[in-house]
């Protein structure tokens, strides 16, 4: 019995409309499948296998690392290195970046993942992620830096996450369409379910932590205010509202079913213009809701404008439904 159009069936039919491709990204495509297909069994079996908690360690964020951070980006790491795809690798959970083992052969392509997303919510059984961004190395680079990776979310070749949940979810876009894959446990294979995902321009749900309300910005304090006001206020609707702390179930939801998901700048620490990292999660995030007819902005910018300035690179991410994002960006412009 057939069980469907498997992910890597899919990848290689994509890969018939690229000029002159070498089937260098198909195999590196796979390799980061398989990477997930394994972070799925270590956080399916979490406390089984002793894998939940704390490591005692913080990352160059200066969060403390949970056990399964460092587990899932050393499977990362081991599954993208060695196939000569990748000229380097960069990650959340590592200060600089990851050189390719003289070892192994480089390839063309720069890599750079969040290895679970939503971490926090590990030890809570609340669903969590992998999100990953792939790059071109420049050319003529052999030794890929911190600089090779600084490149503007345009020119992303691929965006992709997992979501480890009640399915195990892989959604994919190479700049063609958003495909969303569903893990078949029994045959160990990604299948197509979700084919050519789009999110609805209106909605009436928004996404955000009210608790850093009084830290918020006056153009984001107005629209959320508003939709808090519902029927009986400017939007003339009722509004739901959610907030998972899991950036890939939300980013999921969205494009499942609409909506606007906001991590704003905002004034709890000055000296950080957003929580969420730009290379790592808001860029791939953009990359797969604007090609599913989203938008995604800082409030003032398009984020896949962005020229970065540094790997961890924090930025304010308000994507989702295009007509809600553009009503946020709006009011950000004195509207
Ligand atoms: P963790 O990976 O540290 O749990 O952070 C998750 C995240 O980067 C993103 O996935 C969530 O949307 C956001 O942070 C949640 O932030 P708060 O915990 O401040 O609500």
């Amino acid at each position: 019995m057939h069980i469907g159009t498997t992910i890597t069936q899919f990848i290689i039919e994509e890969q018939r409309h690229i000029q002159g491709a070498s089937g260098d990204f198909t195999s590196l495509l796979n390799d980061i499948v398989t990477a997930c297909k394994v972070i799925s069994r270590s956080v399916n079996q979490g406390a089984l296998i002793g894998v939940l908690g704390t490591a005692g360690t913080e990352n160059v964020q200066g969060e403390t690392q949970k056990k399964l951070d460092i587990i899932t980006n050393e499977v990362m790491i081991k599954s993208n290195e060695w196939a000569g795809h990748c000229a380097a690798m960069a990650s959340e959970e590592m200060d600089e970046i990851y050189p390719i083992p003289a070892n192994y052969p480089k390839g063309k392509y720069l890599l750079i993942f969040d290895p679970l997303d939503g971490s926090s919510n590990i030890d809570v059984n609340i669903s969590v992620g992998t999100i990953f961004s792939i790059l071109r190395c420049p050319d003529g680079v052999k030794e890929p830096t911190e600089k090779d990776f600084l490149q503007p979310g345009t020119k992303q070749v691929c965006a992709g996450f997992a979501l480890y949940g009640p399915s195990t979810m892989m959604v994919l876009t190479t700049g063609n369409g958003v495909n969303g894959f569903t893990l078949d446990t029994s045959v160990g294979e990604f299948v197509l379910t979700h084919p050519n995902m789009k999110v609805p321009a209106d909605t009436r749900e928004f996404a955000i932590n009210a608790s850093n309300m009084r830290f918020w910005e006056a153009p984001v304090k107005r629209y959320v205010d508003e939709c808090l006001a519902g029927k009986t206020g400017p939007r003339k609707q009722d509004f739901n509202m959610r907030w998972v702390a899991s950036m890939v179930a939300e980013v999921y939801r969205i494009l499942t079913r609409g909506g606007i998901f906001m991590y704003p700048r905002d004034t709890k620490d000055p000296g950080k213009p957003g929580k969420l990292r730009l290379l790592y999660e808001a860029n791939p995030m953009s990359f797969i809701v604007e090609q599913a007819g989203g938008a995604s902005y800082t409030g003032e910018e398009r984020i896949m404008d962005m020229q970065p300035q540094n790997l961890h690179q924090r930025v304010p991410v308000i994507l989702g439904s295009k007509n809600e994002v553009e009503k946020v960006v709006a009011y950000h412009k004195g509207a």
